[in-house]
């Protein structure tokens, strides 16, 4: 006689792989990681293949690969080899989004944008879509693979994207961060992420932008008294020029320096703090530090 399989309830799955209840459903939700059946009563239930997908993933994870990356291998393993329709979601629409963004299609672009935030929290689509993808078309941009037409077209679109989630951001009863790119910097859509990420942890974001002159900065946050400011820039000279600016700002709220111009040194010498992460990882370390 065949044994019954064993069929694990998700409090259980959790138990034996060390994986909390939230993040299994999430990985269900977003990569369709695991599969399975329901009882009568609606509980899902999980089976020793679903165990085994869990297992893979926490040990590709181990090894440093990014969640998405993590979770496409462990289905092309689990199921023997990689087929098209077996893709996970994620990463068919991030194709989407890349095809109709080189071709200078918009509707498509925004349609794409609109599949995937129905189908992912928006912080899932920042992380695992949007800014992975802006990292890449910089390449392909450096290597002239991407025009700097299609470069335009597509960080234009994605930012305007991100300020549409942004709207209303300063709303509310929350602490008040107070954000705004260094002088001369123009890349402002790292900061615009961390803005939304932020929010959603209940902060009210009020918003400079790009190229702001640290006398100005000071003045914004003399006359609101946010609980955080933080700066963001790509290019290092411009930020390291401005020390004395940077000290005194964080006389009036506590500083943090980001993005790849920031850096550990300078926070120091400037009585900030580096915020060497990702945005959403970024927006929970600062969201840490309310009272
Ligand atoms: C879009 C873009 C532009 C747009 C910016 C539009 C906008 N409103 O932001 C425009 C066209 C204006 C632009 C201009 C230029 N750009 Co440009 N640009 C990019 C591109 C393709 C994407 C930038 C982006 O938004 N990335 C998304 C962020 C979030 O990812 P990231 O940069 O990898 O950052 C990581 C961390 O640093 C951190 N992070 C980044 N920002 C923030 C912010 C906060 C608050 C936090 C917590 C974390 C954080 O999170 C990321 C990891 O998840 C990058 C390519 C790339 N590698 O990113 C080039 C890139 C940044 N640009 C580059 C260059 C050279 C330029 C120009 C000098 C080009 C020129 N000759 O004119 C100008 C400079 C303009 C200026 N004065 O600032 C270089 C920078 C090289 C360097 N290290 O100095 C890059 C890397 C391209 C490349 N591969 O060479 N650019």
């Amino acid at each position: 006689m065949e044994p019954a399989t064993e069929q694990l309830r998700i409090g259980e799955l959790s138990r034996r792989t060390g994986v909390s209840a939230e993040l299994l459903r999430a990985w269900e939700r977003r990569y369709g990681l695991l599969q399975p059946t329901r009882t009568g009563g609606g509980f899902r239930l999980y089976s020793p293949a679903d165990e085994r997908r869990v297992s893979l993933m926490r040990s590709h994870l181990q090894h440093g690969m990014s969640a998405a990356e993590a979770a496409r291998l462990t289905l092309a393993e689990a199921d023997g080899g990689t087929r098209d329709d077996d893709e996970p979601v994620l990463q068919r629409r991030a194709q989407e989004l890349r095809r109709a963004l080189d071709d200078l299609n918009e509707g498509a672009a925004q349609s794409a944008l609109d599949s995937v935030l129905a189908e992912f929290s928006t912080e899932t689509v920042l992380t695992d879509l949007v800014l992975p993808y802006l990292h890449e078309l910089g390449e392909r941009w450096a290597s002239g693979e991407a025009s700097v037409g299609q470069e335009h077209f597509a960080s234009q679109l994605i930012r305007g994207r991100l300020l549409g989630l942004a709207r209303g951001w300063d709303r509310g009863a929350g602490p008040r961060a107070l954000l705004a790119c260094g002088p001369g910097e123009q890349h402002d859509i790292g900061l615009i992420a961390f803005g939304v990420a932020l929010r959603a942890r209940g902060w009210r974001i009020t918003y400079l932008g790009q190229d702001t002159p640290l006398e100005t900065l000071a003045e914004s946050a003399r006359s609101l008294g946010p609980l955080a400011i933080v700066i963001s820039s790509v290019s290092p000279d411009r930020l390291s020029r401005s020390g004395s600016e940077l000290r005194r700002l964080a006389g009036i709220a506590h500083v943090w320096l980001a993005g790849p111009g920031a850096s550990e040194a300078l926070a120091k010498k400037t009585r900030a703090t580096f915020l060497d992460v990702d945005p959403v990882a970024a927006a929970d370390r600062v969201a840490a530090t309310r009272p």
